[in-house]
């Protein structure tokens, strides 16, 4: 038994008065909680893991397709992740930098994946946005951008891959403006590329960061010029190089966007690096100006209003659910943003949509696959809850009086496939299918009787390798997924009435809850559908965050 006396019911709480106020106040302004976008393969992971390796979170960087006994990147931590070389599920980061608590999401490029990758977007308070110099503004970036300028995400953006074949800097810039529409603040400007790249120029500050193959990010103190007519200058850069680089530095001091702080915090400019992750170079000064400019959690609207950080009322909201990220655990673990507030360990939070009230015992903070307990946490972090089932994604939990945060974006199934199982683990089967759902990779409808051949639905062909590599590695189960002649899938949101039969090869099918959804064999049928049965109501989206529905 503890000597020390319980506190009575009217004791004021250790963390509640004045102090604590500060404390919390304090605590969310020095939070930075951003995401890494892009198209595929312009470096996130590569860019992740090298400003970890630079903030001093890890010791060695392990390459993205690095050989088999090498180190793999930190936040590719699944296996098909490793295998393929790409990301597959975004992962969360934490750790401590000059005063500074950051949290960084690298996400999945990849299409097939984007859900994973807005729900991101939206539990971060800026992005780092990273352009392949090679091939400049690629689709998914664009799209990913769109997403960005809706919740009025500050964005930096970081043009990677300058030790390669690069496009010139000028059009680069060009092209960020001209394609999407925000307007591009040079920070620093390459020096030559390629077999010529020298470094980058400190517009502001006058420096030449020099880069220099083999030193592979050994760190070499800047050089600091006072002007560029010095000789110096022409003497370390090279006057092949040179020439043209001050042309081009010519051109963009003078015709070009100047920085502006005000601007990037309002997403009208974005300020622009150049530099080469994979051989570690420009990703100091980035790494400072993120440190710098990256704002602090913002205030987020709810339904009952703007909801500020440095309220006392935890809230936060599950952007993402994950199964058996540690081996040795094998649970699922919901990801919530901190929006507001304190959260503490042992806390009485409520479920909005569920209204039930959960006690949170146990609680992590993230690096990669890694994760540590933690006892306190505040608005801007990102923590993990092991999730018995009580949360879906989009849920807002709180303590004291009930909001809502909006909904996350969830996106219809595209693909549908049959499952079959190729073994006898039924067992594990249906436990592969339900926490997989759950983490919204697929939709699972099951047609007819057939309970052991489930039809999945999912946004991106790519997701089948990712269920069926999971299924082995994650539940010891062997499946095949073969296609199924369905291109959408809608809940019948009438429960009280019977359904039509949809007729041709659509047919009527059932979710896990039993509730009834009506799998369309093309988007023809379903218009048809539509047409001739006004009055059935049908729902794109899983109704799975309302348990008054069905
Ligand atoms: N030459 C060169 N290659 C790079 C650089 N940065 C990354 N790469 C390579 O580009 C490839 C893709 O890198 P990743 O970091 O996995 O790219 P990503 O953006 O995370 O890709 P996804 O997560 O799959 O969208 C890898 O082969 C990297 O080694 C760079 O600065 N220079
Ligand atoms: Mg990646």
């Amino acid at each position: 038994m503890s000597p020390i006396a319980e506190p009575g019911p009217d004791a004021p709480h250790p963390l509640e008065g004045p102090s604590a106020a500060a404390e919390l106040e304090r605590e969310v302004a020095r939070r930075r909680t951003f995401a890494i976008i892009s198209h595929p393969d312009a470096g996130k992971t590569t860019l992740t893991e090298k400003l970890l390796l630079y903030a001093g979170a890890i010791e060695l960087a392990g390459a993205v397709r690095a050989r088999k006994a090498r180190r793999h990147a930190t936040s590719d931590w699944m296996e098909l992740e490793q295998e393929r070389g790409i990301s597959i599920t975004s992962a969360a980061l934490e750790f401590e930098l000059q005063g500074r608590r950051v949290s960084l999401l690298d996400t999945p490029g990849h299409e097939d994946f984007s859900e994973d990758t807005y729900r991101a977007l939206i539990a971060a308070d800026s992005v780092v946005m990273v352009i392949d110099a090679v091939n400049g503004v690629e689709d998914q970036t664009r799209k990913l951008f769109e997403v960005c300028r809706r919740h009025r995400l500050p964005i930096l953006t970081f043009v990677n891959k300058f030790d390669r074949p690069a496009r010139h800097p000028l059009e680069l810039i060009d092209e960020l403006e001209s394609t999407l529409g925000i307007s591009a603040a040079p920070v620093n400007w390459p020096i030559g590329r390629a077999d010529e790249f020298r470094g980058v120029y400190d517009i502001r500050n006058r420096m030449l960061h020099r880069y220099e193959r083999e030193a592979q990010g050994q760190y070499r103190a800047p050089l600091e010029l006072s002007s560029l007519d010095d000789p110096h200058a022409r003497e370390v850069i090279g006057e092949e190089v040179y020439a043209p680089f001050r042309e081009s530095l010519d051109v963009v001091r003078e015709a070009g966007t100047t920085f502006d702080v005000g601007d990037y915090l309002a997403g009208r400019q974005t300020p622009v690096f150049f530099g080469s992750a994979l051989t570690n170079f420009g990703l100091d000064p980035f790494l400072q100006a993120l440190i710098e400019l990256a704002p602090a959690p913002q205030p987020r609207p709810s339904d009952t209003g703007m909801v500020n950080p440095a309220d006392g009322r935890f809230s936060g909201f599950v952007f993402k659910i994950q199964a058996n990220m540690d081996p040795r655990h094998r649970d699922r673990v919901a990801f919530v943003r901190v929006c507001s507030g304190r959260f503490t360990k042992d806390m009485v939070i409520r479920n909005s949509r569920l209204g039930k009230v959960i006690r949170a015992s146990r609680a992590y903070r993230f690096f990669g696959r890694d994760r540590e307990t933690i006892s306190v946490a505040y608005a801007g972090d990102i923590v993990g809850l092991v999730n018995p089932g009580n949360f879906a994604i989009g849920d807002t939990i709180h303590s004291g009086d009930q909001l809502r945060f909006p909904e996350l974006p969830r996106f219809p199934a595209a693909h549908f496939g049959r499952v079959r199982l190729l073994d006898t683990r039924y067992k594990q089967f249906d436990e592969a299918l339900r926490q997989l759902e759950e983490e919204g990779l697929m939709q699972v409808f099951y047609v007819s009787a057939g309970r052991r051949e489930p039809i999945v639905g999912v946004v991106g062909a790519l997701q089948y390798e990712v269920i069926v590599s999971r299924f082995r590695s994650e539940y010891g189960v062997a499946v095949e997924i073969a296609p199924a002649e369905y291109s959408a899938a809608r809940w019948v949101g009438n429960p009280g009435q019977p359904t039509p039969a949809p007729g041709g090869k659509s047919v009527l099918a059932v979710d896990r809850e039993e509730r009834r959804v009506i799998l369309f064999a093309s988007q023809w049928d379903l218009g048809y559908f539509e047409r001739h049965h006004p009055t059935v109501l049908l729902l794109a989206e899983s109704p799975v965050a309302d348990p008054t529905l069905g």
